[in-house]
């Protein structure tokens, strides 16, 4: 038993000095603290991030949230067993009660939720994956690192949201971060040269952001050319978080990419070119998110990992709804999308059990608490993407060096696929 004694919360700042939920519970046997996330290109269908309005902080404050969780949620937990995730993520919502958890906001529950998740680990004692994942717990995530941003994360005129590098042919993690640092390194030099000293400013995830830059087959090329001055082709594949809900006009159903308008069949045709003139191996939103179809015929078409992020927002429904369509075979998996533990861990079995990959991801507004990292290689992901430089990305590498060093048994995946291989 790890008895609730008191639950409470506080109004933080998030990365990007935006106002975000600090929770903290305690029990008889252990205090967790847990920092919320939030996002800038979010879902539609995500469980809804409570702010207050007004002119306080230009209206995101979260003093609303921060009350519903000291003056409703806290008293109807104190006492309860903070071993009991489930029954405590279920009283949640039932006493939220909303599907999309307006009423007590899903910043609220996604602090509340991980806070238990925290102090039920301290009270056992245990590191926090090895509360998560217990026995199993092994697999040390491949990062995918944003060394270019556009879309909503850059003020950029690149359409894509993220150019990633994947260190997928090292044996560690420790390896997979050095070598994904001297890419970036080298990256830098290219881009200063090509583009100028302006490129090498960075956008929200850490990664560079130049803003000449529109074609993402320029972003895919630099990246390349960086891999293989140090002779890392063997190393590396790239992906990109096309993030493509944000550059879809619903009205046109088309796409607007580099001045030009895309239907559904030319955007489709544009992966097609993409992933066979580059290593490409991971598509993040190629398709706007009501698109399950789209993602089908994707998924059928390409040979390469396709990911639902604003698609399947985490929730286990449209995640289900997706696995029936043939939707996708890859769960972006961010907490605060769906508003608990639980629920998030469900997606992410749902997912597993389907053949489906499963990459951890940050948001775009982080703190530097490590959940994120413990999460990731508690659950087996196998992933995780976390941005690139700046503390509260850095924390989570020093969080997956640090376990790594400390269990013989974790082990590197060998390629996207091959957790449970
Ligand atoms: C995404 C994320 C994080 P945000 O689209 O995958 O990279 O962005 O957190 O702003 O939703
Ligand atoms: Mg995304």
């Amino acid at each position: 038993m790890a008895k609730i004694t008191g639950i409470s919360a506080e109004e933080i700042v998030d990365c990007r000095l935006e106002p975000t939920l600090r929770v903290t519970v305690e029990t008889e046997s252990g205090t967790g603290r847990a920092d919320v996330p939030c996002g800038r290109s979010r879902g539609e269908n995500e469980a809804v991030d409570l702010r207050d309005g007004g002119e306080r902080y230009a209206g995101l404050g979260v003093r609303d949230a921060v009350s519903n969780v000291n003056d409703t949620i806290a008293p109807a937990l104190v006492g309860q067993n903070a071993l009991h995730q489930r029954t405590i993520d279920e009283e949640l919502r039932s006493l939220d009660g909303t599907e999309d958890k307006s009423r007590l906001g899903g910043n609220a529950l996604t602090g509340v939720s991980l806070g238990v998740l925290k102090a039920a680990a301290a009270s056992r004692n245990v590191p926090l994956y090895q509360y998560i994942g217990g026995v199993n717990a092994h697999a040390l995530p491949i990062p995918f690192f944003d060394l270019i941003e556009g879309g909503e994360l850059a003020a950029g005129n690149l359409a894509f949201q993220e150019h990633q590098v994947v260190p997928v042919g090292v044996d560690s993690f420790a390896e997979a971060v050095r070598t994904s640092a001297e890419v970036y390194y080298e990256l830098g030099r290219l881009l200063k040269e090509e583009y100028g000293e302006s490129a090498l400013n960075v956008g929200y995830e850490g990664g560079y952001t130049p803003t000449e830059m529109s074609d993402p087959r320029d972003a895919f090329e630099i990246e390349l050319r960086a891999i293989e001055e140090l002779g890392y082709e063997d190393e590396f594949v790239l992906a990109a978080d096309v993030a493509a809900s944000h550059f879809y006009d619903p009205t046109e159903e088309t796409y607007s990419l580099m001045g030009e308008r895309f239907s559904r069949g030319e955007l489709i045709d544009f992966y097609d070119e993409l992933t066979s003139t580059y290593p490409i191996a991971s598509l993040e939103d190629p398709l706007h998110e009501e698109d399950f179809g789209g993602f089908r015929a994707l998924t059928e078409e390409l040979d390469v990992q396709i990911i639902g992020d604003d698609l399947f927002v985490s929730n286990p429904s449209r995640l289900r709804e997706g696995i029936d369509d043939g939707a996708a075979n890859a769960l972006l998996l961010k907490v605060n999308q769906v508003g608990t533990v639980s629920e998030a861990i469900d997606a992410a079995s749902i997912a597993h059990r389907n053949g489906y990959a499963v990459q951890v991801s940050e948001r775009s507004g982080q703190t530097a608490d490590t959940w994120l990292a413990d999460l990731a290689f508690g659950l087996n992901a196998g992933q995780i993407k976390t941005g690139v430089t700046r503390s509260e990305r850095t924390e989570q590498y020093n969080r997956l060096f640090a376990i790594e060093r400390e269990l013989d048994a974790a082990a590197y995946p060998k390629n996207l696929a091959s957790v449970f291989a």
